[in-house]
């Protein structure tokens, strides 16, 4: 398994989405999946139990969903989503052609009117554990490098007895899933699952950040029933 993606079938995409959506109205959008060529591909891959993942982050990187658009047939993919206030998000879908090796990815801004929160800058964080939901979670790397494979540690206790969680559930099968933004919100990364050992407590991941910098780390995990999102600010140095 590569941590840089390989065999990606090259795609186009094109989105529809109403005139003048507003903050918190549910704004209904598709995405059709079309080939170099411009034909609407007709078959995908079903990966991780979805044929398309798509998440979606403010300008800021403050706000982040991870939701699932419907296969209508004939490359278009359908999904209704709200968002929280007004502004720029960047919508990221993830999807494999048949035949394809790793994911291809097709991205799109859209402003959203209504009154526009405040960005929140991006804050470094300096200890790298946080509590989410109950739970302890401390991000760990092997090096963090850029241009260099990197294993990411999330390690999960339970925050009131810090005992460590090993019954954590499947959650879109895996143990969990990790997704990674470059601080400008231009550069989205693949990341891999790795097969762990157990349920928990710790939760590998490989990628490759492609450039020093600032980057998010979004993790998601599932225990007793409930999905939970852990985010990290971390910076890839040279
Ligand atoms: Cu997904």
């Amino acid at each position: 398994m590569s941590a840089t993606p390989t065999d990606v079938i090259p795609t186009k995409s094109e989105w529809t989405i109403t005139n003048h959506p507003n903050a918190n109205e549910e704004i209904p959008f598709s995405i059709l999946i079309k080939d170099k060529s411009g034909k609407p591909i007709q078959t995908f891959e079903t990966i991780h139990e979805k044929k398309m993942h798509l998440f979606i982050v403010s300008k800021d990187l403050s706000y982040f969903s991870h939701i699932h658009p419907k296969y209508k047939g004939n490359g278009e993919f359908d999904f209704t989503t709200s968002f929280p206030a007004g502004g720029d998000y960047k919508l990221i879908s993830e999807f494999t052609p048949k035949g394809g090796g790793d994911p291809s990815v097709e991205s799109q801004w859209v402003h959203i009117d209504g009154e526009t929160a405040e960005g929140i800058p991006l804050v470094l964080d300096q200890k790298l554990t946080k509590v989410v939901n109950g739970k302890k979670v401390t991000l760990s790397f092997d090096h963090i490098m850029a241009g260099m494979t990197v294993h990411m540690n999330f390690t999960i206790r339970d925050a009131a007895s810090n005992q460590p969680i090993k019954n954590l559930q499947p959650y879109l099968g895996a143990m969990g899933h990790a997704v990674a933004m470059s601080g400008d919100a231009e550069k989205y990364l693949h990341i891999h699952p790795m097969a762990t050992e157990g349920n928990g407590p710790k939760v590998t991941f490989m990628t490759v950040f492609p450039k020093k910098g600032i980057y998010k780390v979004w993790g998601q995990f599932q225990h007793e029933g409930q999905v939970f999102t852990v985010p990290f600010v971390i910076n890839v140095e040279n």
